[in-house]
């Protein structure tokens, strides 16, 4: 399975700048990267599973990819294990480097093309915290408010505990409101940064918390409306209608 073609003038571009780099070229000829996904996902493609940030990233630069598509038994397989010490997706193959971890993946591909990181050093240091922080400080109290409520509701604790999973993540929120305030994105142009914290938001999706806080509310909507976002969505829903 194959996403969308990188735009010519990028191809060119990033030959260019990575002249002699064997992961990304070899003798001219781009080295097109396979990433891992879900064969079928429970969210049914609707851009949850952590390929979707990868896909995105990828749409961003411009770059093409293929995609391996995995059964949750093949995820535990040792094929898969020897690229994935946790048996998970996403992967990234390219040339003979293997990558595990959605944020290193975005790391990589940032840095060996244009688009996803500013060219300015402290901008683009900058931009690498914000990355860090939608994986390390936004993400974690969402994934265990979202997890609580979709695997925990029988348990006999779930419902004096909810209530502090969800201020948890208010706290975060109203936070990262306040920094976002009128801006457009975290931190002048769109970054990395902003793809990882707008793929970690849209995971409060169907909570509605985010709708409280109409700041990022919009600032989902304007990460949702990028044509790259878009094609990516499409192709990783595509997945699942294929699959019939
Ligand atoms: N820290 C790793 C990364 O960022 O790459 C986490 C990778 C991860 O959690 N992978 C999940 C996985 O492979 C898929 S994304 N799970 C299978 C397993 O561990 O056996 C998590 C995910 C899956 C599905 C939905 N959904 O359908 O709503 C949402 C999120």
């Amino acid at each position: 399975m194959r996403g969308s073609g990188a735009k010519p003038d990028l191809l060119a571009e990033n030959m260019k700048a990575h002249d002699g780099d064997l992961h990304s070229f070899r003798e001219g000829i781009p080295m097109i990267p396979t990433i891992t996904a879900f064969e079928r996902s429970p969210d049914r493609g609707r851009g949850l599973a952590r390929d979707m940030r990868v896909r995105w990233a990828l749409e961003e630069t411009g770059q093409p990819y293929d995609v391996r598509l995995l059964s949750f038994a093949a995820m535990k397989e040792s094929a898969h294990l020897a690229l994935h010490p946790f048996g998970q997706i996403p992967t990234y193959e390219e040339g003979g480097l293997v990558l595990f971890e959605s944020g290193a993946i975005i790391l990589h591909i940032a840095q060996q093309h244009a688009g996803l990181l500013p060219g300015d050093a402290n901008a683009r240091a900058r931009a690498i915290s914000w990355m860090f922080a939608a994986l390390n400080t936004m993400e974690p109290p969402i994934v265990e408010f979202t997890m609580a409520s979709l695997f925990e509701r029988d348990k006999p604790w779930h419902d004096a505990r909810q209530p502090m999973l969800e201020e948890r993540v208010r706290n975060r929120l109203g936070q990262l409101s306040d920094r976002l305030s009128e801006g457009e994105w975290l931190d002048g142009a769109f970054s990395a940064g902003d793809l990882l914290m707008v793929s970690v938001l849209l995971r409060l999706g169907s909570s509605g918390l985010v709708n409280d806080y109409p700041k990022l509310a919009a600032y989902v909507a304007r990460g949702e409306a990028r044509p790259a976002y878009r094609r990516a969505f499409a192709a990783q829903l595509a997945v699942f209608e294929n699959a019939g």
